[in-house]
C-alpha cells in the first residue's frame, strides 16, 4: 500500500500548501473528485481478490476521509485569514466622540417665497412657474414693451448669443413671461402668482444681477382696482403680521398696465427697525396696475370682455425689510456665517394655520 502513502503525502501537502480557495478546490478535485486519483484507485477494487479488497477498501475510504477532513480544516483556516485581514484593515474606533451634526438652514428667500405663496394660496391664487431663458416675444413684445424701450438695452438685459436666424434669447428680466404663457395657453378667467428668479444687469447694495420676484394676476369679467387694493392690503397685513395697514397708491407708468400704480405702506423706523402700519414714513413695496388691453389682445383675450389686475414684488426686498437684512449682496455669497445668522431652522417653515413666524 505504499502507493496510498504516496497519495496521502501528495494531497495532504497540496492541501496544506494551498494559499487560496481556488488552489484548494483544484487539489480537492484532483484527489477526491469524481475523477480524482482516489476514485480511480477505488475502481481498481473490482479487479482485486476478496482478501485484497478487504484491506484495500477500508484503507482507501480512510484516505478519502483524511483528505476531506484536511480540506475542511484548510478551508476554515483560509476563511479565518481573510476575516483577520479585513478586521485588521476595516476598523472603526467606536470610542471616538461623535462628529457634530452639520446644521443646515433655510435661506430667507425660500422662507419668504413660502410665506407669500401661503398667503396668496389662501386667497385662491394658483402658483405657476416658467423657464428662466425666454424669447423676445414673451419677455418684451407681448408685454407691450416696445423695441426702443430702455429695459431692452444691453445695459439692463442679459442676452444669449444670437442664433443663426439672428434672434437672441434673454435671461428673463421679470416673471411676466409666465403670465403671458398662461394667458396664451389657458385664456381667461385666471388667478395665479408666479414666483421665481429673474435677471438684470445691476449690482449695488440693493441690486444683484439675479434676484427673485413674485408677480400676481387676476383676470375675470368685472375685476377692478378695488379688488387689487383689497388683495394687496390682505397680503401686506398677513406678510408683516399686522392688523392694520395703510396703503398709498401713487400713479406710475408701466408698459403692461394701465392705469399703473406704485404702492407704499405707512411705516416708521425706530432705531433702524421697521414698524409697519403706523408712523409718518412711507415705504415703497410693490408695483401694480390693471393689465393693459393690448397685453390681453396679444394673448388672444378679448379686452372688451375681460379685465384684471397685475402686480409685482421683489421677494429679496421684502425679505430684507421683514427680517432686517441691510445688504442684498450677502444673499447670494453662500457665506456660512451669513446663512447661519439669517437662515431659518427647517421646522420654522411658515404656514397660515401654524402662524407665519410661529
Ligand atoms: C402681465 C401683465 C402685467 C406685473 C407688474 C409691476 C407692476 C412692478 C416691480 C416690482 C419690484 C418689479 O421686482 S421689481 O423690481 N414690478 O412694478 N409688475 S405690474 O404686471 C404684469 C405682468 C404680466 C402679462
Amino acid at each position: 500500500m505504499s502507493d496510498l502513502d504516496d497519495l496521502r503525502t501528495k494531497y495532504l501537502t497540496a492541501v496544506n500548501e494551498a494559499a487560496d480557495e481556488a488552489t484548494l478546490e483544484s487539489a480537492r478535485v484532483a484527489a477526491v473528485g469524481k475523477k480524482g486519483e482516489v476514485a480511480l484507485k477505488m475502481r481498481e477494487l473490482g479487479k482485486m481478490t476478496p482478501e485484497e479488497r478487504q484491506t484495500a477498501g477500508p484503507a482507501l475510504n480512510a484516505l478519502k476521509d483524511e483528505i476531506n477532513a484536511a480540506i475542511s480544516a484548510k478551508k476554515a483556516a483560509l476563511g479565518d485569514a481573510i476575516l483577520n485581514e479585513r478586521l485588521a484593515t476595516e476598523w472603526l474606533d467606536v470610542s471616538l466622540p461623535p462628529r457634530p451634526r452639520a446644521q443646515g438652514t433655510l435661506h430667507p428667500v425660500s422662507v419668504v417665497t413660502e410665506e407669500v405663496t401661503a398667503i396668496f394660496a389662501d386667497m385662491g391664487f394658483e402658483v405657476k412657474e416658467g423657464a428662466q431663458i425666454e424669447d423676445d416675444w414673451h419677455n418684451f413684445d407681448a408685454l407691450n414693451i416696445v423695441p426702443e424701450h430702455p429695459a431692452r438695452a444691453e445695459m439692463d438685459t442679459f442676452y444669449m448669443a444670437p442664433k443663426a436666424d439672428g434672434t437672441r434669447h434673454v435671461l428673463r428680466t421679470h416673471t411676466s413671461p409666465v403670465q403671458i404663457r398662461t394667458l396664451e395657453a389657458e385664456g381667461a378667467p385666471v388667478r395665479f402668482i408666479a414666483p421665481g428668479r429673474v435677471y438684470r444687469s445691476d449690482y449695488d447694495q440693493t441690486h444683484t444681477p439675479m434676484f427673485h420676484q413674485v408677480e400676481g394676476m387676476a383676470i375675470d369679467k368685472s375685476i377692478t382696482m378695488a379688488n387689487l387694493k383689497w388683495t394687496l392690503e390682505e397680503f401686506v397685513k398677513a406678510f408683516f403680521e399686522v392688523d392694520n395697514v395703510e396703503l398709498r397708491f401713487r400713479a406710475s407708468h408701466f408698459p403692461f398696465t394701465e392705469p399703473s400704480a406704485e404702492v407704499d405702506i405707512r411705516c416708521s423706523w425706530d432705531k433702524g427697525v421697521l414698524k409697519v402700519g403706523e408712523g409718518d414714513d412711507w415705504l415703497e413695496i410693490l408695483g401694480s396696475g390693471m393689465v393693459h388691453p393690448k397685453v390681453l389682445s396679444n394673448c388672444n383675450i378679448d379686452p372688451d370682455q375681460w379685465q384684471g389686475f397685475a402686480f409685482g414684488v421683489g421677494i429679496d426686498r421684502i425679505a430684507m425689510l421683514k427680517y432686517g437684512i441691510p445688504d442684498l449682496r450677502g444673499f447670494f455669497e453662500s457665506d456660512l456665517r451669513w446663512l447661519r445668522h439669517y437662515g431659518f431652522r427647517a421646522l420654522d417653515v411658515p404656514t397660515l394655520h401654524g402662524g407665519l413666524s410661529a
